[in-house]
C-alpha cells in the first residue's frame, strides 16, 4: 500500500511537493474581488491579457530551479498542467475576460493529513484553476487508497458575493486599515469563500485569516468539517490588503514562528502561543522597497519561505535581512533566486503545495 498524501503542518520533513508553472499566465481583467489590489497609479490599472513571454520564461526558469534544488535534496516534485489561461470564464452567474495562472498552487490546494481540498476561491478569474492540478490529484487517488480528494462547496461568485465599489480609489490607506480592523472586507457572507493560503496548519489547530479572500462562512465550514480540530479566526489589523497568511505569520519549527512586524498577531491568539511556550519573533525587514513590476503581492514575500524540515529553510536569495535572521534563529538556509516568479502569484511558499511531509497530527496547544 502506497501512502502518497500526508501533511499536517509547514515544517515537518518535506518529501513530496507540487511546484507551480508560469506558462500562459495572464493579468486578469478587473473584477469585484481583485480591483482593490491594483493601485490607481499602477501600470496594471486597466491592463489585462497574457503576461509578456520573456517574464514567463524567466519565472519558469526560477520555478524549474526550485524544483531542481528540491529534487537534489531528495524531495519528489510534481508539476501542474497549465491551461490556456487567456480563455474567458462564463457561468450562469458571471462572465470575466480571462483566467490567471496556476503558479501559486498554495492558494488552490489545501492538504490536511491524507486529504487535499480544492479551495472555494473568491476570484472569478481563478474559477477553473484547480483543473491544472486534476491530473496529479487523479494520479494520487489511483495510487493511494487512503487519499481523500475533496472539493469545498463550489461558490457561485454571483454579484451577491461582493460588496461593489468596496474600494473607492479615493479611500486613504488609514481608512483601509480601519476597515481591516473592523473586519470589513470585499466579500460578503453569501457563500463559503476561502483561499487555501489563508489557512495556517499546525496539527490539531487551524489558524485561518479572515480577510479579502476568506470569509466567516468558511470558518464555519471548517468547524463543521473538522469537529475534532480547533479553528481560530485570525485578523491582522495592520494589513491594508489582507490576502493569505503566509507573508504574515510563518512557522519555522515547533515552538518558533515569525510574525510580520506590520501585521501583529492580536493579543487573544498571541496568548495561545505564549501559553504553550512558542516564541513569536518579528520577521526581518524586507530587503526591497517595492515588489517587482506587475506583482500583486507585497514586499513581505521576503518571509514567504519554504521550510524543508525543522532545521532547513529555502529563502529568496536577495532577501539578505531574512537570510541573516534565519541563520540567527538556528536554521540552515538555502538561498535561491526567485523574484522573477513573484509577479505570477507569490513567493516560495505560495509557489508550492504540500503532498507529503513526515509526521502526524500533533496537538501543539494542549
Ligand atoms: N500570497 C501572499 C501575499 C501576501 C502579501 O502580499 O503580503
Amino acid at each position: 500500500m502506497t501512502k502518497i498524501v500526508n501533511s499536517w503542518n509547514d515544517f515537518d520533513p518535506l518529501k513530496h511537493v507540487i511546484v507551480g508553472r508560469a506558462d500562459h499566465s495572464c493579468v486578469p481583467p478587473e473584477e469585484p474581488a481583485t480591483s482593490e489590489k491594483v493601485p490607481i497609479d499602477s501600470p496594471m490599472r486597466g491592463m489585462w491579457g497574457p503576461r509578456p513571454l520573456e517574464t514567463v520564461e524567466k519565472a519558469n526558469a526560477q520555478l524549474d530551479n526550485l524544483a531542481r534544488v528540491l529534487e537534489e535534496r531528495g524531495v519528489k516534485v510534481d508539476r501542474p498542467s497549465p491551461l490556456q489561461w487567456n480563455q474567458p470564464v462564463i457561468t450562469p452567474d458571471f462572465r470575466t475576460g480571462s483566467m490567471m495562472t496556476c503558479m501559486p498552487p498554495r492558494d488552490t490546494l489545501l492538504t490536511i493529513g491524507n486529504e487535499i481540498i480544492e479551495a472555494a476561491m473568491s476570484f472569478r478569474c481563478r474559477y477553473w484553476e484547480y483543473l491544472a492540478f486534476r491530473p496529479l490529484l487523479s494520479q494520487y487517488f489511483n495510487e493511494d487508497p487512503e487519499f481523500l480528494w475533496s472539493q469545498a462547496p463550489r461558490p457561485r461568485l454571483s454579484d451577491k458575493s461582493y460588496k461593489h465599489n468596496y474600494y473607492d480609489e479615493r479611500i486613504s490607506l488609514e481608512e483601509r486599515l480601519v476597515r481591516t480592523a473592523n473586519k470589513d472586507f470585499v466579500t460578503t457572507e453569501e457563500e463559503i469563500l476561502f483561499d487555501a493560503a489563508d489557512v495556517l496548519r499546525l496539527g490539531k489547530d487551524l489558524f485561518i485569516q479572515h480577510g479579502l479572500t476568506t470569509n466567516r462562512k468558511a470558518m464555519e465550514w471548517f468547524k463543521r468539517k473538522y469537529p475534532d480540530f480547533r479553528i481560530h479566526a485570525v485578523n491582522f489589523p495592520g494589513d491594508p490588503y489582507p490576502i493569505h497568511i503566509d507573508a504574515t505569520f510563518v512557522p519555522l519549527r515547533p515552538g518558533l514562528i515569525i510574525n510580520n512586524p506590520h501585521r501583529k498577531l492580536p493579543e487573544a491568539q498571541r496568548k495561545i502561543f505564549e501559553k504553550n511556550d512558542w516564541q513569536i519573533v518579528d520577521a526581518a525587514m524586507p530587503a526591497h522597497k517595492e515588489p517587482p513590476p506587475l506583482c500583486y503581492s507585497s514586499v513581505w514575500l521576503s518571509m514567504n519561505c519554504l521550510v524543508l524540515d525543522h532545521k532547513t529553510v529555502i529563502v529568496e536569495a536577495s532577501e539578505t535581512n531574512q537570510l541573516e535572521q534565519m541563520d540567527k534563529l538556528g536554521m540552515n538556509v538555502i538561498p535561491i533566486h526567485f523574484r522573477d516568479a513573484y509577479a505570477f502569484g507569490g513567493g516560495l511558499h505560495c509557489s508550492t503545495a504540500d503532498v507529503y511531509r513526515e509526521g502526524t497530527c500533533l496537538d501543539y496547544f494542549p
